[in-house]
C-alpha cells in the first residue's frame, strides 16, 4: 500500500475547531507557550493539509470585548480566507466558558441576568453561524455544574437548561435557519461535575425538550473515556436513535484529565472500533477532530499533530476496511454466531405465548464457547500491521 492512500481529500470531510490548531497552550499551571492565531490563518493552514470544513466559537473570529468594527473587521477576514480557500463551516458553537461572568455557568447561572445574557450570545452567533452556512450548533456545557452539593439545585438547573434550548429552537425555528443542535457531554473539567455529563444523560434529556428533533448529540471520545466509558458502543447508540449530529474525535489515555491528544493518539484499540463503527452505522457527517497541539509543539508541530489526526483516520479507515473484508475474519464473525444476533427473537406472528415454555440444549450451549478470542486477535494483528 503506497502512502499517498492516506492523503486528505475533500470528499473525507475532515474538519477542526479553529480553536484546536489555535490552542496558545495555556492550561492550569502555566501561560501560553505559542503566538495568537488569527481565524483566517488557520482557516488557509487547514486548507493546504487538506481539510474540508472548520467548527468556530464565536470568539474564536472575535474577542468578546471587541467594538462591532472590530468585530466585523475579523469576520470578514475569516470570511475572505473561507471563500479563497474553498472551507466550508461545517458547525459553530458559543463560547460560554471562558469570560469570568460564566463562572457559574451560562443556561444554568443561578443568576438570572447571566442566564439572559448567554441566550442572547448564543442568539447573535446563531445569526453568523447561518450566514456562513453552517448545519449544526454545538452546545458544550463546560461551566454548567457545581464542585460542591449545595452550589446547584440539579433539577431546577436541568428546568433552566431545557429552557434555554427550548427558546434557542424556537428562535432557529421563527428565524427559518437550516441549523440542528447537538449536545457535546462531558463528566468533569472545568467544573468538579458537570450537568449532562454522558451521552446517555444528554439522550434521555433530549427527551424532555420541546423540539427534540432539533437536538441530537456530539461525543467527544476523551469525554467519554474520561467516564470509562466505550466511545464505539456510545456512538453506535447514538446512530440508533438517529442522533449522531457531529463527533469530536481525539485521544485520551483513560480516566483522567481531558487530554485532547491527536486522534489516533492515546487509545488507539478504541479507535479502530471508532471508525469501524462510523463506517458501518454510515455516519455522513463531518468528521471533526477536537483536539489541542500539546504545549511542547511549536507552530509547525501545531501542523504536523493536525495533518496526523487526518492521517491516522485514513489509515484506520483502511485497516477496518481490510479486517472487515478478511475471509479469515468473515469466518470468524459466522462462527462466533454474529449474524446470528440479527435474527428478532420471535418469529413473525409469535407472541411471549410462543416463548413462554421454550427449552434448549442447555448443557450444549452452556459449554459452548463463542470464539471472540480468535475473532479479536484477528482485529488485533490487522491493527498491529501483522495481516
Ligand atoms: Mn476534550
Amino acid at each position: 500500500m503506497t502512502s499517498d492512500v492516506y492523503v486528505p481529500k475533500r470528499e473525507d470531510k475532515f474538519s477542526f475547531g479553529i480553536w484546536t490548531v489555535g490552542w496558545q497552550g495555556v492550561d492550569v499551571f502555566g501561560g501560553p507557550v505559542r503566538p495568537a492565531m488569527p481565524a483566517d490563518r488557520a482557516v488557509r493552514k487547514l486548507a493546504e493539509l487538506g481539510a474540508y470544513g472548520v467548527n468556530f466559537h464565536d470568539n474564536d473570529v472575535f474577542d468578546f470585548d471587541d467594538s462591532n468594527a472590530e468585530r466585523d473587521q475579523k469576520i470578514a477576514a475569516f470570511r475572505k480566507a473561507l471563500d479563497e480557500t474553498g472551507l466550508v463551516v461545517t458547525t459553530a458553537t458559543t463560547n460560554l466558558f471562558g469570560h469570568p461572568v460564566f463562572k457559574d455557568g451560562a443556561f444554568t447561572a443561578n443568576e438570572r441576568s447571566v442566564r439572559r445574557f448567554a441566550l442572547a450570545k448564543v442568539m447573535r452567533n446563531l445569526d453568523l453561524a447561518a450566514d456562513l452556512g453552517a448545519k449544526t450548533y454545538v452546545f458544550w456545557g463546560g461551566r454548567e455544574g457545581a464542585e460542591s452539593g449545595a452550589a446547584k439545585d440539579i433539577a431546577t438547573a436541568l428546568e433552566r437548561y431545557k429552557e434555554g434550548l427550548n427558546l434557542l429552537s424556537q428562535y432557529v425555528l421563527d428565524q427559518g435557519y437550516d441549523i440542528r443542535f447537538a449536545i457535546e457531554p462531558k463528566p468533569n473539567e472545568p467544573r468538579g461535575d458537570i450537568l449532562l455529563p454522558t451521552l446517555g444523560h444528554a439522550l434521555a434529556f433530549i427527551n424532555e425538550l420541546e423540539h427534540p428533533d432539533l437536538v441530537g448529540v456530539n461525543p467527544e471520545i476523551g469525554h467519554e473515556e474520561m467516564a470509562g466509558i466505550n466511545y464505539a458502543h456510545g456512538i453506535a447508540q447514538a446512530m440508533w436513535h438517529g442522533k449522531l449530529y457531529h463527533i469530536d474525535l481525539n485521544g485520551q489515555h483513560g480516566p483522567r484529565y481531558d487530554q485532547d491528544l491527536r486522534f489516533g493518539a492515546g487509545n488507539a484499540r478504541g479507535a479502530f472500533w471508532v471508525v469501524d463503527t462510523l463506517l458501518a452505522g454510515g455516519y455522513d457527517g463531518p468528521v471533526h477532530f477536537d483536539y489541542k497541539p500539546p504545549r511542547t509543539e511549536d507552530d509547525e508541530g501545531v501542523w504536523v499533530s493536525a495533518a496526523a489526526c487526518m492521517r491516522n483516520y485514513l489509515i484506520l479507515r483502511a485497516k477496518a476496511r481490510a479486517f472487515r473484508a478478511d475471509p479469515e475474519v468473515q469466518a470468524a464473525l459466522a462462527a462466533a454466531r454474529i449474524p446470528e444476533l440479527a435474527q428478532p427473537t420471535l418469529a413473525p406472528g409469535e407472541t411471549w405465548r410462543d416463548v413462554r415454555d421454550a427449552t434448549a440444549d442447555i448443557d450444549a450451549l452452556a459449554a459452548r464457547g463463542m470464539g471472540y478470542e480468535h475473532l479479536d486477535q484477528l482485529a488485533l494483528e490487522h491493527l498491529y500491521g501483522v495481516r
